[in-house]
């Protein structure tokens, strides 16, 4: 059984990851309307299934440990971006936030000797280690890419090959 305080801040946690999954929709919307971006939208668009699927995951076991998962309200995230690079930026400082928010759950489940808690988590540990290395990979190629136009083009038709599914 979930206690009170465990059951509010995995519903926090519910609410952060429909956040990504409605920031990372907003980012395949605005790449897929840009010229040669189709993969980098179709990489988004997976994307943000993938953070839904983290959702869902976390509303089943709230439930599951007699605890009671909110859909979250959800505000309007940000639509548009003054550059590819400034998108990938926020992607990983998205990714950035997401994990702190895990270990400080992952550190409550231990003060609460919550150990289904805190076993169920590792798996978004594990998790955030590879999203956080995707989008750190991706900057940095972006980095060097610069405004080099061949670049971009190859960042685009090689960046699905760089998405693990999770
Ligand atoms: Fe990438 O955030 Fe979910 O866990």
């Amino acid at each position: 059984m979930l206690s009170k305080s465990m059951q509010e801040a995995l519903n926090n946690q519910v609410k952060l990851e429909a956040a990504s999954s409605h920031t990372y929709l907003a980012m395949a919307s605005w790449a897929e309307i840009q010229p040669g971006l189709d993969n980098v939208a179709e990489y988004f668009f997976q994307q943000s299934e993938e953070e839904r699927v983290h959702m869902l995951k976390l509303m089943r076991f709230i439930n599951e440990r007699g605890g009671f998962a909110l859909v979250p309200t959800l505000e309007q995230p940000v639509l548009t971006f003054k550059s590819l690079k400034n998108m990938f930026e926020d992607f990983l400082k998205g990714e950035q936030h997401v994990s702190n928010s895990i270990n400080e759950l992952v550190d409550m489940a231990l003060r609460e000797k919550d150990f289904a808690t805190h076993n169920f988590l590792q798996w978004y540990v594990s998790e955030q280690i590879e999203e956080e290395r995707s989008a750190r990979v991706l900057n940095d190629k972006l980095e060097l890419i610069g405004d080099d136009k061949s670049g971009l083009y190859l960042f685009d038709r090689d960046i699905m090959s760089t998405r693990q599914q999770g």
